[in-house]
């Protein structure tokens, strides 16, 4: 791996190489890296082809997008908003009668030149008018493009101005209205975006509601997005075993759901990179504890089911809890039965967002497979080092530009949901509260970690280390696919899914076992091998 790295450096001009040597680590082993630090969320550098995306996707594609009654407004060229589209497959259950679903429309105000020389505020005043007309919403979201940010045009001004108006209309239908300065290019990547969307949801509309609903044991599920129907089956088991889920932030939620987030006794945190101060703000305002969970993988679901139960320490749930992992693992075991012998010694490399490339080892070690690469595109050094390294996190130009909320507690309803005699028992029994320990323990001596891997790095790994699978997304897709090597989207599932819990773990084994032990990729030629006529030379 040393010389995978050397190969790749040596290709770069010099300046290029230093920073990508800060952002390329091979992996020495646990002691070693304990003292090693990556370089993350920083600006892409120019000219390089990288997997990100902008601060408005992570904004309104990310963080939004999975919210089924908030009418989403792109303000800006209809690209931004067309783009943002239901591309990312998160689905949602509107199955009730009166379940409001925006999900399937695409709202913008398509500005044109017109509108970025003279102005675009009418036209969003408008657009927020014609679809109050049109749906009555519970609430309705402002997001900023680009172009918005360089001409100025005041989108907070024009929520707060069309909230006062449209609520005097009707006093018996109140709507809210905020919006986002999540400009593409405000932050180095999607994670800006999150982190204005989470601030503003939670200042416009987290605790609204502060009634607590029924359910003995209520948590809120934060930073799963119901990709490929993933929170459905989290649904499910948490069902399954009592557990009811107050809100999630933002796999197949509502207005309500974020309302209410508020009441809940335990904040269980999936992907830590778009989310994690959320759950710390909320434990400032109103005592909510929050722990890491993941339910990618059977064995990371039952762990996680048993964490939860065990912070309950209610012996009812607890012994649910084994009932229903002794029912799931059924099935699961007996699939691994079947496909395990096919898949062990097979290799992966996982090169996707901001906690994907972490969980999804967990289900590759599950097939007996290794995981001889991976990182992120955005995620921030606590997602590869873990939450240690939090205070030592140099705050550069680009971060300072994302606003930190000051929040306080709430004294009217700030209420701590363990005594520090029930945290201490809890800690002393080995559960840990807070904690993420990031990508970088978990993988092997001589594994690669690379942050904001590029195209051409992709293929050159491929080429040299040749991983019977690689996981990233779809401008990643056909690329490496035309090497040979098949390429499972992380992002989308490829319309399969959904993956997580014990149901998604057996339909991920079927998956990985069809995809590294097809013949078809031996075969693959590209068609300029067969026909050299389809082949360009270049003539400079
Ligand atoms: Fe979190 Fe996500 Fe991800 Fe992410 Fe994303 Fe995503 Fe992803 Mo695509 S919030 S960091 S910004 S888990 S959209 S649902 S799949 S890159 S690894
Ligand atoms: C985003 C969304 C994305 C893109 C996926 C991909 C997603 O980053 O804006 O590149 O295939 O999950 O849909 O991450």
């Amino acid at each position: 791996p040393a010389e995978v790295k050397e190969e790749i450096l040596k290709r770069y001009p010099t300046k290029v190489a230093r920073k990508r040597d800060k952002q390329f680590l091979v992996h020495e082993g646990p002691e070693a890296m304990q003292t090693k630090d990556i370089q993350a969320n920083v600006r892409t550098i120019p000219g390089i082809i990288t997997q990100r995306g902008c601060t408005y996707a992570g904004c309104k594609g990310v963080i939004l997008g999975p919210t089924r009654d908030i009418v989403n407004i792109t303000h800006g060229p209809i690209g931004c908003g067309f783009y943002s589209w239901l591309t990312r497959r998160n689905q949602t259950d509107a199955s009730a009668p009166d379940a409001a679903n925006y999900m399937t429309y695409c709202f913008s105000t398509d500005m044109t030149e017109h509108d970025i020389v003279f102005g675009g505020m009418n036209k969003l005043r408008q657009a927020v008018q014609e679809a109050y007309d049109l749906f009555k919403p519970r609430a309705i979201a402002i997001f900023s493009t680009c172009p918005v940010g360089l001409i100025g045009d005041d989108v907070h001004a024009v929520a707060r101005e069309m909230k006062e108006k449209l609520n005097a209309i009707d006093p018996n239908h109140k709507v809210n209205i905020f919006a986002f300065s999540c400009e593409g290019y405000k932050g180095v990547s999607q994670s800006a975006g999150h982190h204005i969307a989470n601030n503003q949801i939670f200042t416009h509309v987290v605790g609204e509601e502060m009634k607590r609903p029924e359910g003995k044991y209520l948590i809120n599920m934060l930073g799963e997005y119901n990709i490929g129907g993933d929170a459905f089956e989290i649904e499910r088991i948490l069902d399954k075993c009592g557990i009811t889920l107050n809100s999630s932030f933002s796999g197949n939620s509502t207005y309500e759901q974020f309302a209410r987030a508020g009441v809940a006794d335990l904040n269980c945190v999936m992907c830590h990179r778009s989310i994690n101060y959320v759950a710390d703000m909320m434990e400032t305002k109103w005592g909510i504890p929050w722990i890491k969970v993941n339910f990618i993988g059977a064995k990371s679901t039952a762990k996680s089911l048993r964490k939860i139960a065990q912070y309950f320490g209610d012996k009812q749930l607890i012994d649910r809890v084994e009932e229903v992992i002794a029912e799931e693992m059924k099935n699961v075991d007996a699939t691994l039965a079947d496909v395990k012998p096919r898949t062990t010694g097979k290799t992966a490399m996982l090169f996707v967002g901001g906690s994907r490339a972490h969980h999804y080892q967990d289900l590759f070690k599950e097939l007996g497979m290794r995981s001889i690469g991976a990182g992120y595109e955005f995620a921030h050094r606590d997602d590869y080092e873990g939450r240690r390294v939090i205070p030592d996190i140099k705050v550069d130009a680009d971060s300072r530009n994302i606003e930190e909320l000051h929040i306080e507690q709430d004294p009217a309803n700030y209420n701590p949901r363990k005594t520090d005699e029930e945290l201490k028992q809890l800690e002393a029994a080995g559960f840990e509260f807070k904690e993420y320990a990031g990508l970088i323990p978990d993988m092997d001596k001589d594994t690669l970690i690379i942050d904001d891997i590029n195209s051409w790095e992709t293929e050159k790994l491929i080429e040299i280390m040749k991983p019977d699978i690689f996981c990233a997304g779809i401008k990643e897709k056909y690329a490496v696919e035309k090497l040979g090597v098949p390429l499972k989207q992380l992002h989308n599932y490829d319309m399969g899914g959904p993956y997580a819990g014990f149901k998604g773990a057996v339909n991920y084994y079927l998956e990985i076992d069809r995809l590294v032990n097809s013949k078809i990729w031996s075969y693959l030629e590209a068609p300029w091998d067969k026909e050299p006529e389809l082949s360009a030379t270049y003539v400079g």
